[in-house]
């Protein structure tokens, strides 16, 4: 658990990690479940783990809840003399993706409260909007039943004079 401000708000955030090994595989998926933000980490200092983040992202698709944010993160940064990904190139897959993206040291702590704070911002974003969803529809069918009260309409949409129902 950790508490992060954004816009004045503070917000109590719980982060479960992952593990990266196909052994934990079922475990890992069903984190997906519960999960509103999502970071996609590589190491900038391996091809690999650039080319395996496509495997992340569908499982991510299948597993995590339909409006679940995600940013993708770079992670190792300090090491530039073993860099094998571009940042261009996490730009680049970051844009098709429709991500955001950041590179980030757990080092030297190089935009780690940003990639936090960007991702608890783009959580509440969406979670906001659902409300204000939830919050039109509802006040939309009050206004419904309000006036089909003025104009002494039945309530239910069956035969609601009916008083007995055997
Ligand atoms: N130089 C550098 N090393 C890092 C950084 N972040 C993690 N490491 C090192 O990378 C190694 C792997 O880090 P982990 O945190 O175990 O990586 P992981 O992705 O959680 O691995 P799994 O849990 O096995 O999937 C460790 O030796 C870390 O010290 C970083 O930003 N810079
Ligand atoms: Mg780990």
């Amino acid at each position: 658990m950790k508490t992060i401000e954004v816009d004045g708000i503070k917000v109590r955030i719980q982060i479960w990690d992952t593990a990266g090994q196909e052994r934990y595989q079922t475990i890992t998926k069903q984190y997906y479940r519960r999960a509103q933000g999502i970071f996609l980490v590589y190491d900038i200092s391996s091809e690999r783990s650039y080319q395996h983040i496509m495997k992340w992202v569908s499982d991510v698709d299948e597993y995590a809840p339909e409006g679940v944010q995600k940013i993708l993160i770079g992670n190792k940064a300090d090491e530039e003399q073993k860099r094998q990904v571009g940042r261009e190139q996490g730009q680049q897959l970051a844009k098709e993706y429709g991500m955001d993206f950041y590179e980030t040291s757990a080092c030297t702590n190089l935009n780690i409260k940003e990639s936090f704070t960007r991702l608890t911002e783009l959580v509440l974003q969406a979670h906001r909007k659902e409300l204000d969803g939830l919050r039109t529809r509802a006040s939309n069918e009050l206004a419904l039943a309000e006036l089909e009260e003025e104009e002494g309409k039945p309530e239910g949409p069956a035969n609601s004079s009916k008083t007995c129902w055997c």
